[in-house]
C-alpha cells in the first residue's frame, strides 16, 4: 500500500532509529521516560500531555497532577523535543469567558495548530467532564472558547485543516465515572462554538480494545487517508489496561474508516508503562512528524504518572496496515 504523509519538514523532530532487535512497528525512546513525575516541584505526575513544534522549537501542554492530587494543565518549551522546562505554575484561562465556565479541572490536553493558532482541547471539570477548549498564539496567554460538547465527553481531537469549509472534531461520549463503554464520534462546526453534524467513526472492538477506545493525538493527513492513533482499553481481572493502534480516515469524510488493523501498535510492557499510580496504561496525546522523511514522534502518558517518547514511520506504518 504505502503512503505518503502531508505536512511540513521537521529537520529537528526528536528521533531515534529503530533498533536492529526490534520486532515492532513502534519503538520507544531509550531513555524514556522523557518527563519524570516531579520534574516541577508541585506535580504528582506529568504524562498524557501534547507537544507541537513552535518557532523552530517546540512547545507543550503537559497533564500534571499536583501533590493535592488535582488535576490541571501546564505550558512547557523545549528547545529539543525530548528536554522541557514546564511552567510551576498552571496555565491561566482568560478571556472572559472563564467567569461562566469557572475552573473544575483540566486533564489530557491536545494542541492543534489550525490557520496559524493553537488549539487547546481538553477534558474540562463542568458538572462532569466535557471538552474544553482555548487558544494561543504564544502559550504565554490562554483564551477560553465555550465548551464543545454537553458533559459527559472525554478525548477530543480537532483536525488540523478545515474540511469542507468545517472544522471537525473527534470526540468519545462517556459517562461521569472511570467509564466501561466508549466509541468514537465525529462532529462538524462552522466556529469552535457551534457543534453538530454528529457521526460515528467506530466502536470498540475485540482484544485489546474490547471495554472503550478513544482519540490519541491530533488525525496526521496523508494521501491514503488521515491517520488516527487511537487507545483502546481492554478490561482484565486486575482492571484496565490501555494500549494503542492506529487506523486510516476517509479525507472527506472522516467518519469512514479505511483500515483498521486488529493488532495494537504498543502495548504497556516496559516497567515505566507497568507500575504507577496506574497501571498498565500507555496513553497517546501528541505526534510531532517530519513529512519528507515519514519520520513519527509519539508522545504518551505512561501508568499515568510519568511522560515517554516512541517513534514510527510511514513505512513501519503502511507495513502494519497491510497486516490487517
Ligand atoms: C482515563 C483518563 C486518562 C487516564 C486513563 C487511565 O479515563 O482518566 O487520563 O490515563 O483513564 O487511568
Amino acid at each position: 500500500m504505502g503512503f505518503k504523509i502531508l505536512g511540513n519538514e521537521l529537520k529537528n523532530i526528536p528521533w531515534e532509529d529503530k533498533p536492529s532487535d526490534c520486532k515492532r512497528h513502534v519503538w520507544r525512546y531509550q531513555a524514556n521516560p522523557i518527563i519524570k513525575r516531579d520534574a516541577i516541584p508541585t506535580s504528582n505526575s506529568i504524562f498524557n500531555s501534547a507537544v507541537v513544534p513552535f518557532q523552530g522549537k517546540f512547545a507543550g501542554v503537559f497533564r500534571c497532577d499536583n501533590l493535592s492530587r488535582e488535576m490541571n494543565i501546564h505550558a512547557g518549551f523545549s528547545d529539543d523535543g525530548i528536554n522541557w522546562n514546564i511552567d510551576h505554575e498552571p496555565i491561566h484561562l482568560g478571556g472572559g469567558l472563564e467567569k461562566e465556565i469557572p475552573f473544575q479541572y483540566a486533564y489530557d490536553p491536545r494542541v492543534c495548530f489550525i490557520d496559524g493558532t493553537y488549539y487547546v482541547q481538553w477534558c474540562n471539570g463542568y458538572h462532569g467532564p466535557t471538552i474544553g477548549l482555548c487558544k494561543t498564539d504564544d502559550f504565554k496567554t490562554f483564551t477560553l472558547l465555550e465548551n464543545a460538547f454537553l458533559p459527559f465527553n472525554r478525548n477530543a481531537a480537532l483536525f488540523p485543516r478545515k474540511i469542507n469549509g468545517k472544522y471537525l472534531m473527534l470526540s468519545r461520549p462517556s459517562d461521569g465515572g472511570h467509564t466501561a463503554f466508549g466509541d468514537i464520534f465525529c462532529s462538524e462546526s462552522p466556529d469552535l462554538v457551534y457543534w453538530g453534524r454528529h457521526r460515528h467513526v467506530m466502536s470498540r472492538a475485540g482484544g485489546w480494545m474490547s471495554t472503550k477506545i478513544g482519540a490519541g493525538p491530533i488525525p496526521i493527513e496523508t494521501d491514503q487517508g488521515w491517520l488516527l492513533f487511537y487507545h483502546g482499553v481492554l478490561n482484565s481481572c486486575n482492571g484496565f489496561v490501555y494500549a494503542f493502534g492506529a487506523a486510516l480516515l476517509d479525507l472527506d469524510e472522516p467518519w469512514k474508516v479505511l483500515k483498521r488493523p486488529s493488532n495494537y501498535l504498543l502495548q504497556p510492557s516496559e516497567i515505566y508503562e507497568c507500575v504507577g499510580d496506574v497501571p498498565n496504561v500507555a496513553f497517546p496525546c501528541a505526534t510531532v512528524i517530519d513529512a519528507p522523511t515519514g519520520r513519527i514522534a509519539i508522545y504518551y502518558g505512561c501508568a499515568d504518572t510519568v511522560t515517554g517518547l516512541c517513534f514510527t514511520t510511514a513505512e513501519e506504518l503502511a507495513k502494519y496496515f497491510e497486516e490487517s
